[in-house]
């Protein structure tokens, strides 16, 4: 269960880091879930034409709907208690697995991500998407942790710079400006998706392991029909779907 000032922090920065969700015993496990998933391959998350504005960097490489690939990731992500229950605390009674993916950020310059809205990616009705990131390695500013700009969730839907990376005007919303994040092994942020965030490059020799799981209200709607139906969205993380006789 979250404190209060957690909460408190969450609906002023649009963004919390929890610590103590996992034990070490689990850490292990999801460790190993990451590294048993990434053999089945990777696939280039660099967004869209980003890697032209660095072009000294390599990719970020990344996996949709972790859960298909190994139990690990349904015991120690989708009915981890802990973790649903921040969830709950941050967002009612009710959440639904809108879709998990990992990122695997690594050593010879990793490229990060452009800042943006997760948003414009997956536009719903109510604003009701919230993601965790539950780090697996340590991720430091030098290893590309995630930065945000504080607050930004209250500034509503911003205009795309990029259709393909659909990222926010760079000159506007540079990295550099950011607040870093910096993460150890087993710390959760909780952000939402109008809160502007990306990353930098990994200029480390070590890897960021990471995974993320996105949720929503189960009431609330896809209005873009971007990213829908094409993860394993539906299943119920807590609470229960509204009946459809009683909308
Ligand atoms: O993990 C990161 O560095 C950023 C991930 C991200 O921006 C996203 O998944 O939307």
């Amino acid at each position: 269960m979250l404190e209060t000032s957690q909460i408190r922090a969450f609906n002023e920065n649009g963004f919390v880091t929890v610590k103590g969700i996992y034990t070490e015993q689990e850490m292990e496990e999801l460790e190993d879930a990451f590294d048993q998933t990434v053999s089945f391959g990777l696939r280039d998350f660099t967004h869209g034409e980003w890697r032209q504005n660095r072009p000294e960097a390599k990719s970020v490489e990344g996996l949709h709907d972790v859960q298909k690939y190994h139990q690990g990731w349904a015991k120690l992500l989708l009915s981890h208690l802990p973790l649903i229950e921040g969830f709950v605390d941050l967002m009612g009674p009710n959440v639904e697995l809108h879709h998990t993916k990992l990122f695997r950020k690594g050593t010879e310059k990793g490229i990060g991500f452009p800042m943006h809205q997760d948003a414009a990616w997956m536009r719903h009705e109510k604003d009701s998407l919230l993601a965790a990131i539950v780090h697996i390695s340590d991720a430091t500013e030098e290893m590309g942790c995630l930065k945000v700009f504080p607050g930004s969730h209250k500034l509503g839907h911003l205009p795309i710079f990029s259709e393909k990376g659909r990222y926010l005007d760079p000159q506007q919303y540079p990295i550099s400006d950011a607040t870093p994040l910096p993460a150890w092994r087993g710390d959760v942020v909780y952000f939402h998706y109008l809160t502007i965030h990306g990353s930098d490059i990994n200029t480390t020799g070590r890897i960021r392991k990471s995974v993320l799981l996105q949720v929503r209200d189960p009431s609330d709607h896809n209005i873009d029909g971007r990213h829908e139906g094409n993860h394993a969205a539906g299943m119920m993380l807590a609470g229960l779907r509204p009946h459809p006789q009683k909308r």
